[in-house]
């Protein structure tokens, strides 16, 4: 008898258990299912708030895109409710470095002037600035600082160079001195185009290709830039001063007549082709589209003809 007892509450003590152990093994599977749709919802919001943005970015780009809509519109910024917006901003892409026009030798100087500026050494950057024109000129002799196909055929890159214009900046990696410019300047893809009319817009350019270009002293070309920012000091705003006066811009940059006259087959004050980013936003979540797209005109009218489209 005392033994019967014994056995029932051994049963009961293993029942006890196996309601803990069933306790906690739902407890933990409830858990587990929690926290997996908790990361599902938070992921789905996170890639709805993306959608949204997305679509607020494209609108920003539909505005933008009329021909009569000009830097700095008001039109341009939009708050469509409290943390949804698009804000735009329209420059000239003729503010960066023409790649593939160094093949003049007063842009290979340029070049080599900006990389200087980034912190290359003379050497360095001659050799990258003589390799991308090496890289897109017909022939097949170096220049003094470049290379050629010996270079890289040596390197077991027999079908480098093509000796045709740059169809992609992701092609320039592959170009010899690259990897200077790369190390001193990581962001180097803002700086360079293959997509402008082939001119330095000078009412578009950084203070220091606009140095690189014109030889002026870095104080007179941040002047410039300060004079065309207006009194916001930010470019593409509304205030900004837009030059149409080469002689004022000469002036400016305290360049001599004969001076002037080297650069002015180089340069632009109205480059034709616009540069427009939109950034959609929903709460902190940030989407960027851009289209570079030329300038002409149709019938006295004029038109914006979409030349490339991307997400950056
Ligand atoms: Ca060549
Ligand atoms: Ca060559």
């Amino acid at each position: 008898m005392k033994r019967r007892i014994q056995w029932d509450r051994r049963d009961r003590g293993i029942a006890l258990l196996l309601v803990l152990v069933a306790v906690l093994a739902l407890s933990l599977i409830a858990a587990g299912l929690y926290e997996s749709t908790q990361a599902s919802w938070e992921e789905s919001t996170l890639s709805r708030a993306r959608y949204q943005a997305g679509l607020l970015a494209e609108s920003g780009l539909a505005v933008a895109m009329h021909p009569q809509i000009a830097p700095g519109d008001a039109a341009l910024r939009h708050e469509l409710a409290p943390g949804r917006s698009w804000e735009v901003r329209i420059t000239s892409e003729g503010g960066r470095l023409p790649v593939n026009e160094l093949t003049s030798e007063r842009m290979r100087s340029t070049a080599v002037e900006l990389f200087v500026l980034w912190g290359l050494d003379a050497a360095a950057a001659s050799r990258a600035a003589d390799s991308l024109a090496d890289w897109i000129d017909e022939d097949s002799d170096a220049l003094s600082n470049g290379a050629e196909n010996a270079h890289y055929a040596s390197l077991d890159y027999p079908h480098f160079p093509p000796n045709a214009p740059f169809t992609s900046l992701e092609q320039l990696p592959f170009v010899t001195g690259m990897d200077e410019i790369e190390k001193f300047q990581p962001f180097w893809r803002d700086h360079f185009t293959i997509q402008s009319d082939g001119l330095i817009d000078l009412n578009a350019a950084p203070a220091e290709l606009i140095q690189a270009l014109t030889g002026a002293t870095a104080d007179a070309a941040a002047h410039l830039v300060a004079v065309r920012n207006g009194d916001d000091g930010i470019a593409g705003t509304i205030d900004d001063v837009v030059f149409s006066d080469e002689g004022e811009v000469q002036a400016l940059l305290g360049m001599s007549q004969a001076e002037w006259s080297e650069i002015t087959s180089l340069v632009t004050l109205a480059g034709t082709v616009r540069r427009i980013e939109s950034k959609g936003k929903v709460g902190d979540r940030t989407e960027t589209r851009v289209i570079l797209a030329e300038e002409t005109t149709q019938d006295g009218n004029t038109v914006l003809r979409p030349l490339v489209r991307f997400r950056e």
